[in-house]
């Protein structure tokens, strides 16, 4: 199963992504946690990406697709995946789309979580109190919905054009949440032997 999983930030990408990858066998590849990886650790795009993330922008489609590139070349990824936060603008959706067809890995879903602007803001500002990322503070939350609708929105369009695009209604409780990922995936486990 190689599958995108798009919504606005804070939609539950990650959280639903945690979850599927278990299920569906495949790695969970979040472009949000390698950035976050690059920035603990302190690497050269780690200290680029920073300030970027911090105020809620977007950081460079070079770098994303870079890392992407690399991500993708694993053993892991050969059976698939699940894309979380990727790609986020068209310049990336055009991008992703040529570098899976020069793989060989043609995506087979896209599933875009629908959530409303107030609940989005509600999920983040206990995210902040809890965790104290910086992205999640109310003030940035509103850029990152404003970069969301200006930038990331067009992509749904980009993949319902290829008759690729699902959506479906991120709130609920996490296993409803995860049960419409799967349906609308027509996910059915595999039978068990013997
Ligand atoms: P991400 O890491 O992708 O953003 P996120 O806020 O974690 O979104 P997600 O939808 O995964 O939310 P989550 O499950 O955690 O990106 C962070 C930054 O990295 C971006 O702003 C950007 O700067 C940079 N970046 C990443 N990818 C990039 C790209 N491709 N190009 C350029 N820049 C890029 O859920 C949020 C909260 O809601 C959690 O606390 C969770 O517990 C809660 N929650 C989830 N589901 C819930 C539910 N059903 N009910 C109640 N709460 C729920």
């Amino acid at each position: 199963m190689r599958l995108v999983l798009l919504g606005p930030p804070g939609s539950g990408k990650g959280t639903q992504a945690a979850r599927l990858k278990v299920e569906l066998g495949v790695p969970h590849i979040s472009t949000g946690d390698m950035l976050r990886a690059a920035v603990a650790a302190g690497t050269p795009i780690g200290l680029k990406a920073k300030a970027v993330m911090d105020a809620g922008q977007l950081v460079s489609d070079d770098i994303l697709l870079a890392m992407l590139e690399e991500r993708l070349a694993q053993d892991d990824a050969r059976k698939g995946f699940i894309l979380d936060g990727y790609p986020r603008n068209l310049a990336q959706a055009d991008a992703l789309e040529h570098l899976l067809a020069k793989i060989g890995q043609p995506l087979d879903a896209v599933v875009k979580l629908d959530v409303p602007n107030q609940v989005i803001i509600g999920r983040c500002e206990i995210r902040f109190k809890a965790e104290h990322r910086k992205d999640d503070d109310p003030e940035v939350v509103r850029d990152r919905l404003k970069v969301y609708a200006d930038q990331t929105a067009p992509v749904a369009e980009f993949f319902a054009r290829r008759g690729k695009l699902q959506v479906i209604d991120g709130v609920g409780t996490l296993d409803e949440v995860t049960e419409r990922v799967k349906h609308a995936l027509n996910w059915q486990p595999a039978a068990v032997n013997g």
